[in-house]
């Protein structure tokens, strides 16, 4: 046991601590899966930044058969001497709050947001955390539990392992299943964020190895092209208009660098970074991007005559429809706001990116007039599209307005607390009067819908926005939507708190799933990336045992486990459909908060999402319907 003296240092250290594990979110986002792959990503970040000091070029993450992580670099090692009275700086860094270990003021600072709020937070929630540091020749070893370090020090320091020619930290946590509904990694996420880290940062090789699987797995990253690789890699499969355009610059310390390349479909996929970190609500360096470059299409498009005196400026969003880009920025000292803190909110980027990008697109253009052509072709065809679209939705809101659910399938509920209120999105007109009839009318609303929705990946937005049941839920839902040309999104003035997604458990209802979420991934996405989308879990199975309580079993998987744990003679009923089940049953199964299992769609972010709405709506059935299955499994349950 340690010898734990409780100095001032050491109760302000338990405080913090203990901060961390009651109100986890509030360090990490969340205690799903999400807020898991957080705890790599924090690690790996402080190695990043030592990449970005200029002192480590390898870092291997592994996930190891006990399912803790292992991430280790090739820095110069955190300092492990002494710093504070009879502490180790190591201590210091691993348990302090806030001490994110930013000893060298030249380096980049990475923290924005839930980015950079520590190593200590890992530490706080971790059922172990065991770190090596190879440094001046000898092993160095300490290690925590909860937060709490378990290993005495010898006159204030570490005590090693032996010696090494070797530098570089290695550090291995367990996190908390006390903490986290979910302790399992999810590989793909982790994968895909080291290989961005890879993109970005094109010195660098990372290492990922999955000993978890029966194989084991490894793949290097390292991506020598950088930011030109990802765009590649962000249009791989798609016509691509012209090579990719590179460029960078620096102004006032801000470091700009920029890769974009048009494709053939009406899209804008542009990605924006600051120090590493991807700012999800965008911010003010692609601000400046974007005003920059819709104004030199626009002027360059009048010097060639395509637009004439009479004409109308192409707007932004014309300029950039079949863009696909990465803006990555280095910043001294950034600021990040809105809700995710993920939105750059420093105006010396905007300054920044607006004339480097100036300076260079200029010139690129200058040199390369067939690719600026064709640039302004997309603008030209996409201003059509778009003059075609207002329209569209003029049409659409003015109906919609007046003819609000005309067909008055929706059955709202009475109250309006919207914590409180529920929608479920049901298949089929027979399950749809069921679950009217089931629900609690105070707070759950039923709208039925009638077979497989339009699918929006192959559909024009005016079919989409023409379409019965895109338009009802639209309007049901109330909070507007953001989409291409318009955003109207407003999440406050979402009515339900819960949108719960109904369909049979079979491969039809799957698909009509998968339809629903492509849907919200690309009209509300923020209904996701809140947390507010569910699918309901109707049973596939009732036993009926001779002796004992009746059941209802949720999967193939449920079935198995009953039928070893009970030996008597039991019924087997199974059900085909919602159809199938009358309103008590349904209530008792599917409806009732208390009884209910309800799986919570997430997704990890923007970029993922994409990729994954691309998967869902391709033409090849297989991974689709993997995507839902597995989908099934590690989703959340709220039961
Ligand atoms: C600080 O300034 C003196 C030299 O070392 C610098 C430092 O902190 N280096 C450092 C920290 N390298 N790597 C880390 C690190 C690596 C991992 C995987 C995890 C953590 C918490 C820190």
């Amino acid at each position: 046991m340690a010898k734990t003296q409780y100095n001032a240092e050491s109760i302000t250290v338990l405080e913090g601590l203990e901060a961390v594990r009651k109100r986890p979110g509030m360090y990490i986002g969340s205690v799903g899966t999400k807020g898991l792959n957080h705890l790599i990503y924090e690690i790996v970040d402080n190695a990043v930044d030592e990449h970005l000091a200029g002192y480590c070029d390898q870092i291997w993450v592994t996930l190891e058969t006990d399912g803790s992580c292992t991430v280790k670099d090739s820095g110069r090692g955190i300092p492990v001497e002494m710093h504070k009275k009879g502490v180790s700086a190591e201590r210091v860094v691993l348990s302090t709050l806030h001490a994110g270990g930013k000893f060298d003021n030249d380096a980049y600072k990475t923290s924005g947001g839930l980015h950079g709020v520590g190593s200590s937070v890992v530490n706080a929630l971790s059922v172990h955390m065991k770190v090596k540091i190879y440094k001046n020749g000898l092993i160095h070893y300490d290690a925590y539990e909860r937060g709490i370090p378990t290993v005495d020090l010898e006159d204030g320091l570490l005590p090693t392992l032996g010696k090494t020619k070797a530098t570089g930290t290695e550090i291995n946590f367990l996190p908390d299943g006390e903490i986290f509904e979910k302790t399992y990694f999810k590989a793909d996420w982790i994968k895909s964020r080291l290989h961005e880290t890879a993109y970005l940062n094109p010195n660098l090789r990372i290492t990922y190895v999955n000993k978890r699987r029966s194989e084991e797995e490894t793949v290097v990253y390292h991506e020598p092209e950088g930011i030109v690789a990802y765009v590649k890699e962000l249009n791989d499969g798609k016509d691509k208009m012209h090579d990719p355009i590179y460029f960078k610059g620096t102004v006032d310390k801000v470091e700009v660098e920029i890769a974009l390349q048009f494709v053939d479909t009406f899209e804008e996929n542009i990605l924006g970074f600051c120090n590493n970190i991807f700012t999800q609500e965008g911010g003010t360096h692609l601000a400046g991007f974007k005003t920059r470059f819709t104004q030199m299409i626009n002027s360059y498009a009048k010097e060639l005559g395509i637009l004439k005196e009479k004409d109308t400026n192409f707007t932004g969003a014309d300029t950039r429809n079949g863009m696909t880009a990465v803006v990555a920025i280095k910043h001294p000292d950034p600021i990040f706001e809105g809700q995710t803190k993920t939105k750059l909110a420093s105006a010396d980027a905007t300054k920044a990116v607006f004339s480097v990008a100036g300076e260079e697109l200029e010139r690129y253009f200058d040199r390369n007039l067939e690719v600026l052509k064709a640039v302004i072709s997309c603008a030209e065809k996409s201003a059509k599209i778009r003059k075609a679209e207002e329209k569209a939705k003029t049409n659409m809101l003015s109906k919609s307005r007046f003819s609000f659910d005309s067909n008055g399938k929706l059955a709202n509920c009475e109250s309006r607390d919207v914590q409180k209120c529920e929608i479920f999105i049901v298949e089929g007109d027979s399950a749809g009067g069921s679950a009217k009839t089931a629900r609690n009318r105070q707070f759950q609303a039923i709208l039925p819908i009638r077979g497989k929705i339009l699918n929006v990946e192959k559909a024009s937005i005016d079919k989409v926005l023409a379409n019965a049941e895109i338009k009802t839920m639209i309007n049901t839902f109330g909070c507007g939507f953001s989409e291409g040309y318009g955003n109207d999104f407003d999440i406050t003035k979402l009515r339900y708190d819960k949108i719960i997604l109904m369909t049979d458990a079979d491969v039809d209802g799957s698909h009509i799933d998968t339809l629903l979420l492509t849907f919200l991934y690309r009209f509300m996405p923020n209904l996701i990336y809140d947390g507010h989308v569910y699918i309901a879990m109707p049973p596939l199975f009732k036993v009926i045992p001779k002796r004992g309580a009746e059941q209802y079993l949720y999967d193939e998987k449920d079935l198995e486990r009953y039928r070893k744990a009970h030996s008597g003679d039991f019924t087997l009923q199974r059900y085909k459909g919602l159809g199938e089940m009358d309103a008590e049953q349904l209530w008792e199964t599917t409806l009732d908060p208390d009884r209910r299992v309800l799986k919570l769609v997430e997704i990890e972010d923007a970029r993922m999402a994409s990729e994954i709405t691309e998967m869902l709506m391709g033409s090849e059935v297989a991974p689709r319907r993997k995507f839902i299955y597995e989908h099934a499994d590690e989703a959340e349950i709220d039961a």
